[in-house]
């Protein structure tokens, strides 16, 4: 048995091993168990547990894609506008033509999914009309979301292929073959046991990134944000640490967000029709809508980009007419009022419960703490508004952002450089991502990301099945590995004694402490909140000197136990994503998406220069950085 400081080795050979157990890696573990041979051994591993895990943890009330009547060309086009002209159209259409076929599964699994009046039952493959709120979006009772998708996978691929609660800390390359991924290594963060993983193929779907910047919560308030805080940039990292190719890490998402409790916006805006206004009332859309002419085409369009829609926003803010208010008291009002109208007043009342029971399911089935804060602070919705906030910066690939790693795209549309081998193999032999891991390609929401870990948990069944003979040998032994991973807790154990003041030691720094100051310096220098998300080249390059004296300190921290320990190797995640956001930053000489972000070196959007990817890669030898562009190309005329 191992003890802590002395953990047991454990040796796994698979032939795929899926890290992650969100909406991508469940739609994996549904689909590969359609396709595969009995011999092919699959492993899924999350560091939580599935029913419960990711971005979809507390569940959703949307689900944001779903074509239904409208065509993958549109959904391309729409993607495109609202994240600024620079994304891979056929990534984003092969999710497109897909995407409907995950939604009805779920709904065949039990997720009750919204209809018309007289279609409620009938399913949507049955032609059921689903009650939209926006063009792409439908609604859905959803707080058991992740648990039906979850249950789904878990059937399928059977437990005693799952690992939950084992954090994966690094990918591991082959020893003969360069540039080839030979497995992986984790830690239970349950027991003292450390995993070692040797796989033919990996698919990395690790979720995004949070809290690599200082989030608006601090204090009594910390832990609080919109998108899941567990999600620590692994997938980002991991794959650029052993020299994937990244691509728009420059991307961000900063979503207009309710304050304090973080509540989604969308269905205030597109189902319950509410307006967002200034301190004053005024509709800033309106009134600063000029501004949008700096930005042809993209602010040009029916809906302007969600990062002009903040930058809109943001100028009420900087010059004092805030706060910004999402008037969920005229929304609700003016439905009442046209419900009184069509039904009279008796009718009208029961539907007037109604509408106010959906305005509150709409953040009890995802965002639980804000329905918190309008119970604390006595807010009835339908008598007074709310205040809205643009919140601290993540790094997503599969919402309103498109950060990410570069994959090889659809054959029969890809361009021929888009595609080098296998769909959504990454530049790395046998290491494939999907949802947040994929770049250029956003708005795959929650479906889209089930439909993109079912589209790549095929390329890597066909790459395992082609490369059959592969015996996977690693770059280092289990227990180098095991020494490396366990070092803070070593650390720990050797200082400890030296202090009365157990998280005060010379010889050491806590993980907490280390996420403050790497949050600090992006906070602060990287165009986080406090500096309004303005910031120049000399700000970035100060940080980019703060980050490598971070990342040398961060050899001592400590852990005093396995949950902590999985915190200090979050934060090891969280600075190398940083890291590369602040050097595509630092590369791209414009200011591609005002409202999450101003380099006021070049604030403006330079399309003759500047349409086009930026991506990046990491010498897994020397560990150097390089960014460089890539063509962009429209597949779909726009
Ligand atoms: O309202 C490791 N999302 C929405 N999608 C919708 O369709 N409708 C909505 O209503 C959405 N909204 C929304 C959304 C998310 C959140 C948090 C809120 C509101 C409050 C977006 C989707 O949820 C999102 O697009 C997908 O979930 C992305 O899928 P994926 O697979 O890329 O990530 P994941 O589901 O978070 O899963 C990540 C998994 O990785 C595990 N993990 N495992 C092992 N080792 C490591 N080192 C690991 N690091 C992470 C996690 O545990 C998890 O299982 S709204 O705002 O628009
Ligand atoms: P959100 O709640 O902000 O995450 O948004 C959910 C969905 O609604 C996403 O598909 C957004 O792109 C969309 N959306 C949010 N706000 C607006 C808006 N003002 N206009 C159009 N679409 C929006």
């Amino acid at each position: 048995m191992g003890t802590f400081g002395n953990p047991d080795i454990v040796e796994v050979d698979t032939d795929i091993l899926i890290i992650g157990g969100g909406m991508g890696a469940c739609g994996a573990a549904y689909e590969i168990m359609r396709w595969k041979p009995d011999n092919i051994r699959v492993r899924l591993v999350d560091k939580a547990a599935m029913e419960r895990s990711g971005a979809v943890a507390m569940g959703l009330s949307a689900i944001n894609t779903y074509l239904g009547e409208n065509k993958p060309e549109d959904y391309v086009k729409m993607v495109s506008n609202d994240l600024m002209g620079i994304v891979r159209d056929d990534l984003i259409y092969d999710v497109g033509r897909h995407v409907d076929n995950s939604v009805h599964l779920f709904e065949e699994w039990g997720l009750p999914i919204w209809k018309q009046p007289g279609d409620e039952d009938k399913s949507l493959e049955q032609g059921g009309k689903p009650v939209r709120s926006g063009k792409w979006q439908i609604m859905i009772n959803g707080e058991s979301y992740k648990t039906i998708v979850a249950e789904a996978a878990k059937k399928a691929l059977g437990m005693d292929n799952i690992q939950e609660r084992v954090f994966i800390v690094k990918l591991l390359l082959d020893e003969k073959e360069e540039n080839r991924v030979a497995g992986a290594v984790g830690f239970s963060n349950r027991e003292d046991k450390i995993y070692v993983y040797r796989a033919n193929a990996i698919l990395l779907v690790a979720g995004g990134a949070v809290n690599v910047f200082r989030p608006r919560s601090v204090g009594e308030g910390l832990g609080r944000t919109w998108y899941p805080v567990w999600n620590a940039g692994s997938t980002y990292a991991m794959a650029a640490q052993v020299g994937a190719e990244l691509t728009m890490m420059e991307n961000r998402f900063v979503p207009a967000r309710f304050k304090d409790g973080y509540g989604p916006v969308g269905a205030w805006f597109l189902l319950f029709k509410a307006r967002a206004t200034n301190g004053k009332g005024e509709n800033y859309l309106e009134i600063n809508k000029a501004m949008l002419d700096d930005y042809p085409p993209y602010g040009k369009s029916h809906v302007p980009a969600t990062c002009l829609r903040n930058h809109l926003m943001m100028k009420e803010q900087k010059e004092g007419r805030g706060p910004i208010l999402m008037r969920t008291d005229t929304a609700l009002q003016a439905l009442a009022k046209s419900y009184e109208e069509e039904f009279g007043p008796k009718e009208a009342k029961k539907k007037i419960k109604h509408l106010e029971a959906e305005a509150w399911e709409d953040f009890l089935d995802m965002c639980i703490g804000q329905a918190g804060v309008w119970a604390g602070e006595n807010i009835e919705p339908e008598i007074k508004p709310s205040e809205l906030m643009p919140t601290e910066p993540y790094f997503l690939g599969s919402h309103s952002g498109c950060c990410g790693i570069w994959v090889s795209g659809p054959e029969d549309i890809a361009p021929k450089e888009w595609c080098w081998g296998y769909r959504s193999m990454t530049t790395v032999k046998g290491l494939f991502t999907a949802a947040d891991g994929v770049g250029a390609s956003g708005h795959k929401f929650s479906s889209g990301s089930h439909a993109e870990g079912r589209i790549a948990i095929k390329g890597a069944l066909k790459f395992v099945l082609d490369n059959k003979g592969y015996k996977p040998a690693l770059s280092r032994s289990p227990q180098d590995l095991a020494e490396e991973i366990y070092a803070p807790v070593r650390t720990y154990l050797a200082h400890k004694d030296y202090t009365t003041a157990v998280d005060i030691n010379p010889n050491y720094i806590t993980p907490k402490m280390l996420q403050f100051r790497l949050q600090k310096i992006m906070d602060e220098y990287v165009a986080g909140v406090s500096t309004g998300y303005v910031t120049n080249e000399m700000m970035m390059t100060i940080a980019v000197d703060k980050i490598q004296e971070l990342k040398k300190d961060s050899q001592k921290m400590m852990a005093r136990d396995l949950h902590e320990l999985m915190r200090a190797w979050e934060n090891y995640h969280r600075i190398y994503a940083g890291e590369a956001h602040l050097r595509h930053m630092l590369f791209r000489k414009e200011t591609r998406y005002p409202g999450f972000y101003y380099n006021m070196d070049y604030n403006f959007v330079d399309e003759k220069n500047w349409k086009c990817f930026v991506n990046s890669r990491i010498d897994p030898k020397t560990g150097e950085w390089t960014a460089f562009k890539r063509e962009h190309k429209d597949l779909v005329p726009k």
